[in-house]
């Protein structure tokens, strides 16, 4: 589905038209693919439009700007304002939110130091990720011949553009394969994440989870979810897990900001079956909690 197009962007510290928000063709980050991003969620809660954990949000922006090198010429502040006045200026109830910071036109070359930082902030409705279907049902996943990344080969955990590449690869095998989304593994053989989600197990009652060490992106869903299922009275621990530990998962399931919880129907066609207790209580509470409905959380909305 194309992006639904809305009237502004916030871009390097102005809102400019939708169709001017544009680059040059020799913007270093298109070629070497060294920018950082975030995605983000406002949803429509009883005071208006709530960011979920914006702030934890842009912060990661900055420590994956960090870990690249790239200074990002404003505070966290000023880029969480400027996300809530681009989505005022839209006048949007619920939306998706995509800060990008980026290595612009400036030097070629592998350097990417000399090139001018731009930042840019865009929002447009974006409904469910994997499919009204998936978040009700479950999706099919496949594992991947791609491997997710050596830690010493890309920063794992930071959320580089580039780095998507090897997401893009699985997500497009398991497409044509038939499935709804690819699982990677690690360069050891462990679960890593999907492309753009980390995954979750429940076995013998626990909820698994794999570790930042097996490459997975330290999610901001994964963590909100990992505290409402501890409040629900359930174990949850990091553990690394082995492609049969998906198999033979009681019940299992994704999180991610754009997919936000979604359950796992199958791995490598191993049943696993419609979403069971575990996933439904946990899915219920956090959509409750991003809809602003639950005091206990209330701290995590911050509102436009
Ligand atoms: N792993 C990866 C690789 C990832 O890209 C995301 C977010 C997550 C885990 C979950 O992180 P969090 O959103 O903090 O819970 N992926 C973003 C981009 C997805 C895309 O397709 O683009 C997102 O969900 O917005």
């Amino acid at each position: 589905m194309p992006i639904q197009k809305v009237d502004k962007i916030w871009m390097d510290g102005r809102l400019v038209d939708w169709d001017d928000a544009n680059v040059h063709v020799l913007t270093h980050s298109l070629h070497y693919g060294c920018g950082v991003f975030e995605g983000i969620r406002a949803y429509e809660a009883a005071g208006g439009p709530a960011v979920f954990r914006l702030t934890d949000h842009i912060e990661r922006l900055f420590d994956s700007a960090k870990v690249y090198l790239i200074d990002i010429p404003y505070t966290v502040a000023q880029v969480v304002d400027a996300v809530k006045e681009t989505i005022r200026a839209n006048g949007l109830s619920s939306c998706y939110i995509r800060p990008i910071a980026f290595l612009g036109y400036g030097e070629m070359g592998l350097n990417p130091l000399p090139c001018p930082v731009s930042v840019a902030v865009a929002v447009w409705p974006w409904g469910s990720y994997l499919g009204e279907e998936g978040l009700r049902r479950g999706v099919r996943l496949k594992i991947s011949s791609w491997q997710r990344h050596d830690p010493n080969a890309v920063p794992v955990a930071a959320k580089g553009t580039g780095m998507y590449a090897n997401s893009s690869m699985a997500k497009v095998e398991a497409l044509k394969a038939g499935y709804d989304e690819a699982v990677l593994l690690s360069p050891q053989g462990y679960v890593s994440e999907c492309t753009g989600e980390n995954l979750f197990v429940v076995k013998k009652g626990r909820i698994l989870t794999p570790p930042t060490s097996a490459g997975a992106l330290e999610g901001i869903t994964q963590d909100a979810v990992s505290t409402i299922a501890t409040d629900l009275g359930f174990e949850v621990a990091e553990a690394n897990l082995l492609r049969t530990d998906l198999y033979l998962a009681e019940e299992a399931f994704l999180t991610g900001t754009a997919a936000e919880v979604v359950p796992i129907r199958s791995v490598d066609d191993r049943v696993i079956g419609d979403p069971g207790p575990v996933t439904r209580q946990v899915q219920e509470v956090f959509f409750a909690t991003v809809r602003g409905e639950v005091d206990r959380y209330k701290d995590w909305l911050e509102y436009v």
